[in-house]
């Protein structure tokens, strides 16, 4: 079979990466050592057993324990490398990595030693890897506006060491609408904007992500499907679908690849791109989407070009630099 090989050596973007899904078992447990922070799980064994997800909030849980061993700007380092270098493996040419600021400051942690152990690492992969590496900061959406909000105002000095923002954590009962404020005085920075919308949550959450939150992409959004008015406006606008089919099969928005509706997505003209979301805890990394995905739909060369080049298209990276790529 010709088309796993090209799918891993196919140049790719990856637009959907929480750096702290990235955190595998041994390496929590190292720095949880390292750190001296105790876990509620007593071993690699245990933390693994622990995910087997039920929804999104199960793992969610999980996610943020794995992080709470976070504490230095080299942990954050560390962390952002190590999986720069997997990129790198996947041909991997740019990367918009997500964070979870909230997550670390509510522990302590200065905004500064988060953002500047993955700036480094991002600047770093780019002089040594070839891989272009973006920060997009993510608000918690299950805290409120006003932290998001103050949250923005820590980011403030560290301005050009990110390029957006975006929404992520729980979706049920947080609709886009409680973060209208902080993502307008966002645009106003002339930050890009993206958010989480109709992974769990209903259409009606990505039409006000859109319109609400004036977002340039949407994360997930297999739910679109839906509503048709709402596909028919994904799909004239040209506004790309961050999809991670492992991470869905695992959080159980489909009960296994088979049924995963990427296939309808492509087939209703969407903007569709792979990725891999939190991959230290849902089984692969972004060619092991694309290889695992590709199996189980029976998709061909032209869907694999199509993915490809849309995720090249879908990031933000310079006119310029795209036309060179596509
Ligand atoms: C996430 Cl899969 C997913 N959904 C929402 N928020 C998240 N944070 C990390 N992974
Ligand atoms: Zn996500």
């Amino acid at each position: 079979e010709r088309i796993p090989a090209l799918l891993q050596a196919m140049p790719k973007a990856e637009l959907h990466l929480h750096i702290e899904g990235s955190l595998e078992p041994e390496r929590i447990f190292a720095l949880a050592q390292r750190n001296g922070v105790s876990l509620p799980y007593p071993s690699v064994e245990a933390l693994r057993a622990a995910c087997a997800f039920t929804d999104l909030q199960s793992f969610l849980d999980i996610y943020y324990a794995g992080a709470s061993v976070l504490l230095t700007e080299q942990d954050f380092h560390d962390m952002a490398w190590d999986y720069l270098i997997k990129a790198q493996a996947d041909h991997v040419v740019h990367v918009e990595v997500f964070f979870d600021p909230q997550t670390h400051t509510a522990r302590g942690v200065p905004f500064e030693v988060v953002i500047r152990g993955l700036k480094s690492a991002c600047d770093r992969a780019e002089r040594e890897l070839g891989v272009s590496a973006a920060l997009i900061m993510c608000f918690l959406r299950h805290l409120s506006g006003d932290d998001a909000s103050r949250t923005l105002d820590e980011a403030l000095p560290f301005r050009e060491m990110f390029i957006g923002v975006g929404l992520d954590s729980s979706e049920r009962g947080h609709p886009p609408e409680k973060f209208a404020r902080v993502f307008a005085r966002c645009r106003e920075l002339g930050l890009h904007l993206v958010a989480h919308a109709g992974e769990e949550g209903p259409p009606a959450y990505i039409e006000s992500a859109l319109d609400v939150l004036r977002v340039e992409r949407i994360d997930h959004g297999v739910r679109c499907l839906e509503d048709p008015a709402l596909v028919a406006r994904l799909a004239r606008d040209g506004v790309p679908l961050t999809v991670c089919p492992l991470s869905n099969v695992k959080l159980c928005v489909f009960p296994d690849l088979a049924h995963h509706n990427l296939k309808a997505l492509l087939a209703a003209g969407l903007k569709v791109t792979l990725n891999s979301d939190d991959p230290a805890y849902f089984g692969g990394y972004i060619n092991q989407n694309y290889l695992d995905t590709f199996a189980a739909l029976k998709l061909d060369v032209v869907a694999a070009y199509t993915l490809a080049r849309n995720s090249l298209e879908a990031s933000f990276v310079s006119e310029a630099r795209k036309a060179a790529w596509v």
